[in-house]
């Protein structure tokens, strides 16, 4: 085929409207990408030929099922389980599993989409994969959530495996819900194996799992600014989210030196102009892993804090910004402000936190911009070596998980530099992130012919 007999990116772009109508999230994920893949591939005729970006646009496979359950009041209650395997090119599925009401095929897809670059740009053997429910876990009792989770793994385990596809933890499935998805798995299979990530450290879990992701966000942060000559060291910090993922990026924050002002959860965000210290992260996480409570009640406890109901953080003044609890959660006017107010970087704890207008808005402003895809892949990369040490039947130290997290990192950082420097000084950290992920990837299926 003649490369002027290529589609365009409109033309691609409408083929996937096409194909998953009303999947506004996993149409959002794959343009955010094409448009970079697009200027990559335009010179290279055999990914081109062998179609290897509508192939990776395309799931391997989405799994669909029924999750029966019984509450406390003896009512029937039924919800919908999914599990998208989106590419096995490099490696088993390996992605989370995200309990929320707002949770959809269309979420699911865009997760297991970006998942795929971001394990990719790892270095480690991971695939792509998500999967959910639309289950509520908020207010339920834990026996309310150890019957879900039972119900959901006693159709999802025949899905997955330690070679097939290895889950873990993502919003509303910590510790757990890992803890009784595993026990229903070793329950019908009579096998103990590595199969999920994010285990306890009892039964197979990884030292620095729980802290990878927000600390892994916050030393690519590190890297961006040190790129630059600057530090982490006297920055005021601003993040959303009070889950997992946040707490830990506020943590490391706090280690380098920085000042953290917010956090958040569905319901509104907290203000505290002394400042989120160790202290005041153990409470928070007390509140929200032991309490199941509201970030509210910070407010209430914290004299100098205030709480602003269901409003985000990003108009408060920042040096840098992490978006840390959901998609879609900072858009074109909260980019602005946060550019207004003299914001110098910005890193994705979440996935997709911010809008394709949004992330326009920091590119023009030449903020330093890390997608989630980059910044966030701490997490999972300690999953890979939380399956690494599952198949060798060891367990590495703390001391020694943090420094392979570090290096991870770097190593992350360094190949969107070598892919997104633009020559003019300003690194396009999304464009580094989806060439080096996408190469990796791409190669792998060129050398599997068509199938
Ligand atoms: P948690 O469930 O631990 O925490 C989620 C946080 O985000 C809570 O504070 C929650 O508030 C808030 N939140 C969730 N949905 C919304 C919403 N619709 N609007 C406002 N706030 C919301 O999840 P994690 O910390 O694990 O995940 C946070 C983000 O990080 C997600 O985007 C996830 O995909 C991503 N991520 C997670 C990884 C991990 O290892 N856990 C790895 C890489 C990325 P509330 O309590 O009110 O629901
Ligand atoms: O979005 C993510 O990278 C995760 N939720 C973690 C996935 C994993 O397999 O550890």
């Amino acid at each position: 085929m003649a490369v002027s007999d290529h589609v365009n990116l409109e033309q691609f772009m409408a083929g996937v409207e096409k194909r998953n109508p009303g999947q506004t999230e996993f149409i959002q994920a794959v343009r955010e990408v094409a448009q970079d893949i697009f200027d990559f591939i335009e010179d290279k005729e055999e990914y081109h030929e062998a179609q290897i970006l509508r192939r990776i646009a395309e799931p391997d496979r989405v799994v669909s099922f029924r999750v029966c359950w019984e509450d406390d009041n003896h009512n029937i209650r039924v919800q919908r389980g999914w599990r998208v395997q989106n590419n096995n090119a490099i490696g088993p599925y390996k992605g989370g599993i995200r309990f929320h009401p707002s949770v959809t095929e269309s979420v699911l897809k865009f997760l297991a989409f970006e998942q795929t670059f971001k394990n990719s740009l790892t270095g480690l053997p991971m695939g792509g994969g998500k999967g959910g429910s639309n289950f509520n876990p908020k207010g339920k009792s834990d026996a309310e959530v150890m019957r879900f989770c039972q119900s959901f793994m006693t159709e999802l385990y025949r899905h997955i495996g330690p070679e097939t596809d290895v889950p873990a933890g993502d919003i509303g499935v910590g510790g757990r819900e890992i803890g009784y998805m595993f026990g229903q798995y070793k329950r019908i299979t009579n096998r103990w194996e590595g199969v999920l990530t994010g285990k306890g450290i009892e039964y197979g879990g990884s030292q620095m799992r729980p802290e990878a992701t927000g600390y892994g966000a916050v030393y690519f942060l590190q890297n961006m600014l040190k790129h630059k000559g600057d530090s982490i060291e006297g920055k005021t910090a601003v993040i959303s989210g009070s889950g997992n993922v946040a707490t830990h990026a506020a943590e490391k924050i706090v280690q380098l030196g920085g000042k953290v002002l917010t956090l958040s959860d569905s319901g509104g965000f907290i203000h505290d102009p002394d400042g989120i210290d160790q202290d005041k992260i153990d409470w928070i996480k007390h509140l929200k892993n032991v309490k199941r409570g509201r970030i509210s009640e910070y407010a209430d406890h914290f004299t100098n804090a205030s709480f602003h109901e269901d409003k985000r953080p990003w108009d408060v003044p920042c040096d840098v910004a992490l978006p840390c609890a959901t998609q879609n959660e900072l858009n074109e006017d909260e980019a602005k402000e946060l550019v207004s107010n003299g914001v110098i970087a910005v890193s994705e704890g979440a996935n997709m936190p911010t809008t394709l207008e949004g992330v326009k808005v920091f590119h023009d402003a030449k903020i330093m911009y890390a997608p989630g895809k980059a910044a966030n892949a701490g997490g999972v990369a300690v999953s890979g070596l939380e399956m690494s040490q599952n198949s060798e039947r060891i367990s590495w130290n703390h001391e020694r998980l943090g420094d392979m997290l570090t290096e991870l990192m770097e190593g992350i950082h360094g190949k969107c530099v070598e892919f997104g420097d633009n020559g003019d000084g300003y690194v396009d950290y999304v464009k580094g992130a989806n060439i080096a992920g996408f190469k990796k990837v791409a190669d792998a299926m060129l050398a599997f012919g068509v199938v």
